[in-house]
């Protein structure tokens, strides 16, 4: 599986720093929908679904979280812990984020609204569907 780091410029001066996201631009779709994910508790580990058609843009805007991303046939383990990095996740993608920090505050850009229907919550679903995709 190919994990798409995005790196985000940083335009810091003696003040602090800044970044900028732009659809199409640095976020690689139109950006439809943000969300966030802060104060999760300690041991919470959530996510456990994939994307029908979904594709998103996470950055961790403070602290860290761990994902684990699969894609049916490989699983890949990573730490989100930089303002400045934004990571793709494609569709068809099954996700688990855990290892929150306290302070974690975690940024979603999406290129479409909440729809209930184009999430797979059942792994043997999302497997079934992904190897049927690859095959
Ligand atoms: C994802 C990971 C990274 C809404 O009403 N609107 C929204 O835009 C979202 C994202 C959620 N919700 C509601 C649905 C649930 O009642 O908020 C509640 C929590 O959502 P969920 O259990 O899906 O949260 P996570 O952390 O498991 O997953 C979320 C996103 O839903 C998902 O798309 O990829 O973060």
């Amino acid at each position: 599986m190919q994990i798409k780091f995005i790196q985000l410029q940083k335009h810091g001066d003696e003040r602090g720093s800044l970044v900028s996201l732009e659809e199409q631009k640095n976020i690689p779709f139109p950006i439809k929908r943000v969300y966030y994910l802060f104060g999760t508790k300690e041991g919470v580990r959530r996510g456990f679904h994939a994307h029908k058609t979904l594709k998103q843009v996470a950055i961790s805007l403070r602290g860290s979280c761990r994902f684990l991303l699969d894609d049916g046939k490989e699983k890949i383990e990573l730490l989100l812990d930089n303002p400045a990095q934004g990571l793709l996740i494609e569709s068809m993608i099954w996700r688990e984020m855990y290892d929150f920090s306290d302070d974690c505050v975690l940024l979603v850009l999406t290129d479409d609204y909440y729809d209930e229907s184009d999430y797979i919550r059942s792994y043997e679903e999302f497997t079934n569907q992904a190897v049927s995709a690859i095959s």
